[in-house]
């Protein structure tokens, strides 16, 4: 108290000289006294409770409810100015949104946060013992789905007229927990005890057909018509999650599909006798939306997976044609100026012969003008090249669930054969190429085809992946419809990932250049001119160390490791995957670990490795790296004789709230993918704008990272694209680094040993297996040496105090680049065509 007293004329002189130092003018929406009143009123109406029995959770409840009566009423005026202006808007489907918490980020964006954290206080209240009531909603599995999340604050941020469909889905990603060093998972349950912020729209309803069969019918005139009778329908229920716009004036919507059974459909059934089979209809039908599949980067090809994907398409498309027929009857002309839909990767991709069944079989237009329309909607964006990650459907799973669906697709694709016939006369091979069909032994469907084809737009994430998407994933498509295969680079908004986590280096920032920046993040550049300054070089440290303190706390807390602060916090948070390579990692942290007993004296700065990961359940591999880290954890942080320099931590089920608490504590982040793999990234963003320093390979968004910030400030080390791709085609021979780098071998052996899990050896060889006789796919070995340099070097910076925090500045201050404002923007200027909405 004393400290921040006397230094505020101090800093406040020195922001007046340096700059203007921008200061809030706006009257908060609401006052500490009215936001007091509020929580008192809605622990007593909404929650029947009081102040002397209220524990954290009711406090928490009774404050969302406070704050979501302000969300409401911008909701309310949001939407109705939408309505008047009958403005163009951006609908963004996506199977996943990782929302995280809300309360924090709503109070954030409406500029409430200090009003409400003092009006609890008053209340004996502490807010952020409240925050950490509130459950994750993890409707995703990692940066797709965060990705979305960020996307949707932005468009509301800029005011630009948008909505994300999605799945309300019963549980979120699995919850992990470590038993014996190995990952147990069990269920999420977000909503057991209600959710806050979502509203259910009754009112809205869609009823979604599915299986049976289609008749073909033929009019007088000699035309034909389809009609696809279903076997089964299901209800799709509205959830609407307000999604507040930095700023608090624009409030957009989520909009949530939750599956219940039809009950008229199953009516007959019911009274025929059958009730006992109605029922079991009724819980297939509530299996859809039950659950979030925990694979990213693989395609699993499930049947409830592609109905799960019908499902929200189907009702989200239902309910943008009826908004759309309020102000348009059956006027078709204006849909594709009035709507634009943009597919999160393959996921939504059925929306696009969906469209077309509605156009052509209930409004009738013919295939031509459908078709029109269709491509002048929908634009993709692509995720991954991984060629497991590349969506196919069965030809067959398609027809059964969806048979009028696969005949569409059929038809799309004889169209476009023809169309390429015409281009490339009698080229069989390139037809084989670009159909929607893929002719193995079992016909599959290709949805990254059909996206492209039905789509006026497709971009990748960053630059290096929207290459590679044009040059090695469609480069058919490429040279036939130039251009429009493009580029947005991702991003992540400012608000949640350094205002709102980082609360102390918000505060500095403001301090120094105003507080602007949360929505003009190239305003953060100006930090560079303090990089060498002492002073500022002092302040950011100071953050930085207390917020290594209060991670320091959390794993005392969650693991009983001790950490000492001093150390180098090094972090690596992402899915575990193997391209994403968290074994080089562990065997560099193994390898240091050998050189420690080799020589007591090896010269290093205590460094404490972080990890938090999540693996698929199915993928054994995967889980067997996350049992590795913890086994060799234990070991070394239980080995006198490393772990005064050496710490591995493993936090288990990382998610959106810890990411909030380990980005802040990190003064390393781990970028370390195979060249090529990791399309963009944006853990690497959420890093580097809180000060830490990236060690990374040339891929995805690093390689844009390491453009702005410059090769002094970040430490790249491996192969590059190219090299990878070359060393594939001469023939890559992992056993070669193992036999010549003696380190290597010694830590590969050490896998094979019982050393890190006494009395099972061989609990660990899956992983030196993988890397020997599976042939290392993803290049580890021949990365190693490489990445220990720049490890070293890495070491060497971090002990030049003043060099590091120069470093570590320059990061946060040349992050601009990385806000997902940047990124919408982009959408907008290159495929949305979208205008923005000024809300009053
Ligand atoms: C597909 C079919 C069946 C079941 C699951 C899936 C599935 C689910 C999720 C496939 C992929 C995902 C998620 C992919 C993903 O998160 N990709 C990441 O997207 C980020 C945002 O663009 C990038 O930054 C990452 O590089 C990319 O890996």
């Amino acid at each position: 108290m004393t400290t921040s007293k006397t230094a505020k004329p101090k800093t406040a002189t020195k922001a007046a000289k340096t700059k203007k130092a921008a200061t809030k003018t706006t009257v908060p929406a609401l006052s500490k006294a009215e936001i007091k009143a509020s929580i008192i009123k809605h622990l007593h109406s909404t929650l029947g409770t009081d102040e002397n029995k209220a524990n954290n959770h009711a406090w928490w409840k009774a404050t969302c409810a406070a704050i979501q009566e302000l969300v409401l009423e911008r909701l309310r005026t949001t939407q109705k100015t939408h309505y008047v202006n009958d403005t163009r808007a951006v609908h963004y489907f996506s199977a996943e949104f990782l929302m995280g918490r809300l309360l924090s980020n709503n109070m954030h964006n409406f500029e409430l946060f200090d009003e409400a954290s003092a009006a609890l206080k008053e209340l004996g209240v502490e807010l952020t013992d409240v925050l950490e009531e509130e459950p994750d909603m993890a409707l995703g599995n990692g940066g797709l789905g965060r990705l979305a999340a960020c996307f949707i604050d932005s468009l509301a941020t800029k005011e630009l007229p948008a909505i994300g469909y999605g799945l309300h889905y019963e549980h979120g990603l699995f919850r992990q927990e470590i038993k014996n060093g190995a990952q147990i998972e069990r269920p999420d349950s977000w909503r057991d005890y209600g959710n806050p912020w979502e509203i259910c729209r009754p009112e809205s309803i869609q009823e979604v057909p599915l299986y049976g069969y289609v008749e073909t019918k033929y009019g007088a005139n000699g035309s034909i018509q389809k009609e696809w009778h279903p076997g089964n329908i299901v209800k799709g229920v509205p959830w609407d999650i307000p999604v507040v716009g930095y700023g608090g004036k624009t409030v957009n919507v989520l909009r949530l599909w939750q599956s219940e059974a039809s009950d008229y459909f199953n009516w007959d059934v019911f009274n025929a006798g059958g009730y006992v089979d109605a029922q079991r209809e009724n819980i297939q039908s509530e299996t859809i939306s039950k659950v979030l599949y925990p694979n990213d980067e693989t395609e699993a090809g499930k049947e409830l997976r592609l109905i799960q994907q019908y499902f929200f398409c189907a009702c989200s498309l239902k309910d943008i044609i009826r908004r759309y027929k309020r102000a348009h009857g059956d006027d078709w002309s204006r849909f594709a100026e009035q709507v634009v839909i943009q597919l999160n990767d393959t996921h939504p991709a059925i929306s696009i012969p969906e469209l077309m069944r509605i156009l052509v079989d209930r409004a009738q237009l013919d295939w031509e003008s459908a078709w029109e329309i269709c491509t002048k909607t929908f634009a993709y964006t692509n995720h991954t090249l991984l060629p497991e990650a590349l969506e196919k459907w069965p030809a067959r799973m398609i027809e059964k669930i969806l048979p009028r669906h696969l005949e569409i697709i059929y038809e799309i694709n004889h169209r476009f054969m023809a169309e390429v016939e015409e281009k490339w006369p009698g080229d069989n091979a390139m037809k084989a190429k670009l159909s929607i069909i893929e002719e193995s032994s079992e016909k599959m469907v290709r949805m990254g085809n059909l996206s492209v084809i039905g789509s006026f737009a497709v971009n990748g994430v960053a630059a290096i992946h929207s290459e590679l998407v044009k040059k090695n994933l469609f480069p058919e498509f490429e040279a036939l419809w130039p251009g429009k295969l493009t580029n947005v680079t991702n991003g992540i908004t400012p608000r949640r990932w350094l205002k709102a986590c980082n609360p102390a280096l918000s505060e500095l920032i403001n301090k120094k250049i105003g507080d602007d920046w949360p929505t003009d993040l190239d305003k953060l550049q100006s930090l560079s001119a303090f990089a060498t300054n002492k002073t500022f070089q002092n302040q950011f440290m100071k953050v930085k160390l207390a917020n290594k303190k209060k991670l320091a706390e959390e794993i005392k807390a969650q693991t009983g490791i001790v950490v000492d602060t001093n150390a180098i916090f090094d972090i690596q948070i992402k899915r575990l995957h193997e391209y994403k390579r968290q074994h080089l990692n562990l065997i560099h942290i193994m390898a240091l670990y050998r050189r420690i007993l080799e020589n007591p004296d090896y010269d290093m700065h205590p460094r404490v490795f972080i990890f938090g990961a999540k693996a698929a359940p199915g993928y054994k591999l995967a889980k067997d790296i996350i049992l590795a880290i913890n086994k060799v954890a234990e070991k070394i942080n239980n080995d006198p004789r490393a772990n005064q320099k050496l710490k591995v931590v493993f936090l288990p089920n990382y998610r959106v709230s810890s990411a909030e608490k380990m980005i802040p504590a990190a003064d390393v982040s781990q970028q370390i993918s195979t060249a090529g793999k990791e399309a963009s990234g944006t853990g690497n963003m959420k890093l580097a704008l809180n000060g830490a320093i990236t060690i990374g390979t040339l891929d995805g968004a690093n390689i844009e990272i390491a453009e702005e910030v410059g090769d002094d400030n970040i430490f790249i080390f491996g192969l590059t694209v190219d090299e990878v791709y070359k060393l594939n085609e001469n023939g890559y021979n992992p056993y070669d680094y193992y036999y010549q780098n003696r380190e290597i071998k010694a830590v590969l052996d050490w896998l094979d040993s019982d050393y890190f899990t006494p009395g099972q050896p061989g609990a660990l060889s899956s992983i030196k297996q993988s890397l020997l006789d599976g042939g290392d796919p993803y290049k580890v070995l021949a990365d190693f040496e490489s990445y220990s340099e720049a490890n070293i070097a890495l070491d060497k910076a971090y002990r030049d105090k003043a060099k590091w925090a120069q470093m570590a500045i320059l990061n946060t201050a040349k992050m601009g680049k990385f806000t997902s404002d940047r990124s919408i923007q982009d959408y907008v200027d290159k495929i949305w065509k979208l205008d923005s909405c000024a809300v009053k």
